[in-house]
């Protein structure tokens, strides 16, 4: 915790990591399995995350009267747009099982994370991964995140355009530190050696010329859509650019910005929040726009204190109208008000479509974005039988999902008998709710959980279905989402149902966000023990099959009806009735 008016301890490490270098090098080569606490918040720059599984950490070796720690490192792969090729995807595939725990994840950001990696491992791992010219620098880290896109590869201008423009940004605020190459793509780690990283004695700008030598308060994260599409939660971004069209031309973006999910229960002053809408950006002038915003969050985030250091918080502090003026300021003159339409449609992108060049493209649903084989589904083996045969184009969704591209028209069955001959069940054949929910990693890598998520979706979503098809509601679209504590890793504030880790077996469940992620959900019941999660969901879904409007959705009858009309329906559908 720092204290008020001093630079939280990160901001020195970064001060004096001499651009990121700091001591991961003679660290990265000396005895020890696992990084000393300077390094593992830099190592987070270069894309990589020191854990210590879970699992077994109750059981762990007990060496010196101390329990011993089993050290592995999670890597993150950053994927603009999350386009990639079904070479890079094969690469990735041979690391999770030479060096990983043998399985892959497709993450919330269109990421890929690889898991398990010891650290003897870790040098040759991010330098394959730079080798199949993809890159982990800035994955994690105060700096701007995976550039999100809608991942759609419709062949005309504006998907183009908004592909080359998550490039653009990506390639833009990417840092430009050397210690990146010099750590992980050369020979010239030694025990003995300190690495330059770009050394200079003042702030840094010649070296970093973006984010100096203190980088960003805190992360930073910026996504691409569309209004007829927000498949890419454009408004739980700290900024998201909101395309808008005229026929095949972009005219301009409309710029949300201080989206973020993330929030410590137990201190006030935290909260998720949705974007707010602040001004529009004609293509020309998107970039400068963007730098101008990105800008004013470096140097007026909060540097103190890392729980109120997200752009949110410059923006509820200052209010929008004050905010735009110093974005105003940064960009050199004054911004136009943004236009009026907003967020109306969301696509999945699941299941065949044209893309307009007479190939297809098929959206594969992952549970959870886990790419593994099991005795039963052997995911992991169908996709490298995929991309051997049909090599076809590969685009990660932020529902953590696979879209396979450009599928000429008589390769479409064969895609679909490789994933059948693999018991791996076509997004057809998976339920509406299934298909619309996600969750985030929790146990047992994740440090930071509370609760079970990834393992313990699938099961609910079981007892789920079964209910949904007593109410003859299968049919019914709406967003599940859980993490296993309240930093929101899968969105669940936004979204229709939320359910959130809060302490050992017992979530927070939310309700009355929406598909189009425009608003926040509000908290129903807390401190739900697991097995209560269904009982609690079915008075509600009972109610709506019976109060709802017409084409009314569950998050906007939840958002009608309010807590207390919720919570009086499920009291008087739980009394006994009257003798
Ligand atoms: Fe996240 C931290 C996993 C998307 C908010 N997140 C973590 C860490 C690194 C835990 C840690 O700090 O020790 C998790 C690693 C778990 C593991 O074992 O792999 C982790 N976050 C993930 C992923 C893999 C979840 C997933 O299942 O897909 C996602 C990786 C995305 C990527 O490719 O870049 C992931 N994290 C998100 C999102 C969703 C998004 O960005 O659209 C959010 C909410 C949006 C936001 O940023 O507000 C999110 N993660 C957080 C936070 C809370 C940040 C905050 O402002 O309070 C933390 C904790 C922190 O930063 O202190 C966190
Ligand atoms: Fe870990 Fe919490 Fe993020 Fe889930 S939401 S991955 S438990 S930090």
């Amino acid at each position: 915790m720092s204290e008020p008016g001093k630079p939280s301890p990160v901001e020195s490490i970064k001060d004096q990591s001499r651009f990121l270098a700091g001591d991961i090098g003679p660290e990265m080569v000396d005895a020890n399995d696992h990084f000393g606490k300077s390094s593992e918040v830099l190592l987070k720059f270069h894309g990589t995350y020191q854990q210590d599984d879970r699992d077994v950490r109750g059981g762990a070796v007990v060496e010196d009267g101390k329990k011993k720690k089993s050290y592995i490192f999670m890597v993150r792969t950053k994927i603009p747009g999350g386009k990639l090729t079904s070479r890079q995807l094969l690469d990735e595939l041979d690391l999770c099982d030479e060096v990983g725990n043998t399985t892959l994840r497709i993450t919330s950001r269109q990421g890929i994370q690889l898991h398990g990696v010891v650290k003897s491992n870790l040098k040759q791992v991010i330098n394959k991964i730079n080798d199949t010219q993809l890159s982990t620098l800035g994955a994690c880290g105060d700096v701007n995140r995976n550039v999100m896109c809608c991942p759609a590869p419709y062949k005309n201008n504006v998907y183009r355009q908004t592909q080359e423009l998550a490039d653009k940004l990506a390639e833009h605020f990417a840092p430009k530190t050397k210690s990146y190459h010099e750590l992980w793509l050369t020979d010239s780690v030694t025990g003995d050696k300190e690495l330059a990283g770009g050394a200079t004695d003042g702030d840094g700008f010649d070296v970093e010329p973006i984010y100096g030598k203190f980088y960003m308060p805190r992360k930073f994260k910026m996504a691409i859509g569309y209004a007829f599409d927000n498949c890419v939660d454009l408004y739980a971004n700290d900024l998201g650019l909101m395309a808008l069209t005229d026929g095949d031309r972009i005219i301009g973006y409309n710029v949300l910005a201080g989206g973020g999910m993330g929030v410590t229960p137990s201190a006030k002053k935290t909260f998720p929040a949705v974007a707010k809408r602040i001004c529009f950006a004609t293509p020309e002038n998107v970039l400068a726009v963007t730098e101008a915003l990105f800008k004013v969050q470096r140097d007026f985030g909060n540097r103190e204190d890392r729980k109120v250091a997200r752009l949110k918080y410059v923006i509820a502090n200052w209010g929008v109208e004050k905010f735009k003026a110093k974005v105003e300021e940064y960009f050199g003159g004054p911004l136009l008000d943004p236009h009026s339409d907003d967020v109306h449609g969301f696509n999945d992108h699941m299941g065949w479509d044209e893309q307009g060049d007479g190939n297809w493209f098929y959206g594969l649903n992952v549970e959870n974005g886990r790419i593994k084989d099991t005795e039963q589904v052997r995911l992991k083996t169908a996709l490298r039988e995929i991309c051997r045969t049909l090599t076809p184009g590969i685009r990660l969704t932020s529902h953590q999902s696979i879209l396979f591209t450009d599928i000429r028209p008589q390769d479409r069955k064969t895609l679909e008998k490789i994933l059948r001959d693999h018991g791996v069940k076509l997004s057809e054949d998976i339920s509406t709710v299934r298909r619309w929910s996600m969750a985030c990693v929790a146990w047992p890598t994740c440090g930071l959980s509370i609760t079970e998520s990834e393992r313990a979706l699938p099961g609910l979503l079981d007892q789920l279905e079964v209910e949904l098809a007593r109410l003859g509601l299968s049919a019914e679209k709406f967003t599940v989402r859980m993490t296993g504590c309240p930093n929101g890793c899968a969105r669940p504030y936004n979204c229709d149902i939320g359910l959130v880790g809060k302490a050992k077996g017992k979530y927070t469940l939310l309700l009355g966000g929406r598909l189009l992620g425009d608003r926040l959900n509000f908290i129903y019941k807390d401190m739900l023990p697991e097995e209560e999660i269904i009982p609690a969901l079915v008075p509600v879904l009972l109610y709506f099959k019976q109060a709802r409007t017409s084409g009314e959705t569950l998050g906007d009858f939840c958002q009608r009806k309010g807590l207390d009309d919720l919570l009086a329906f499920a009291d008087r559908s739980a009394a006994p009735a009257p003798a």
